[in-house]
């Protein structure tokens, strides 16, 4: 068996990251996308997307009932935000932990918010929170072809 198919095999999981306006604006996208390709992530979605309220509210629709939630959705929709769709094994709870604490102010240095925010309400970026809620919320940003499941040629060099 080739290395690169032997690399191939194993658990597809998948985590739908997402850069916030605020990180768009403060020009962290380059930043942001290359901690999580230098991790050794494979990228198989990306665009820069403005969403409309009725998709930032059924994204976030868990926290619908929380107080900040309309503070929430103007946030979230009031400017660009850069969609990322990661596969990898383990790529849900490793990219959580890249990302850090919801509070930038707790989160530890070395996370993006941890070094690139100070409020709750400003925190950067987004992570999927569980594989289930990776694969909702990549159908719910991208569509079927915006999708591009690759080999990267690297990929011996990340697995055994
Ligand atoms: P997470 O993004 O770390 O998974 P969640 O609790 O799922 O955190 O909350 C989703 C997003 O809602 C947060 O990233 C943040 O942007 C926002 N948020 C959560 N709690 C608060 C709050 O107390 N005030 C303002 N915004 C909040
Ligand atoms: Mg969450």
């Amino acid at each position: 068996i080739s290395p690169v198919v032997r690399a191939s095999q194993g658990p597809s999981e998948r985590s739908y990251v997402m850069i916030k306006p605020d990180g768009v604006q403060r020009g962290l996208v380059g930043e942001i996308i290359s901690r999580f390709e230098k991790k050794g992530f494979t990228l198989i979605g990306l665009k820069l997307y403005t969403c409309s309220s009725e998709l930032a509210k059924e994204h976030y629709k868990d926290l619908s009932s929380k107080p900040f939630f309309p503070k929430l959705v103007e946030y979230i929709t009031s400017g660009p935000v850069v969609c990322l769709a990661l596969k990898g094994p383990g790529v849900v709870a490793s990219a959580r932990k890249l990302i850090g604490a919801t509070n930038p102010l707790q989160a530890e240095p070395g996370t993006i918010r941890g070094d690139l925010g100070i409020e709750t309400g400003r925190n950067v970026v987004h992570g999927s929170d569980s594989p289930e809620n990776g694969e909702r919320e990549i159908a719910l940003w991208f569509k079927e072809d915006e999708v591009c499941e690759w080999e990267p040629s690297m990929m011996p060099w990340l697995r055994e």
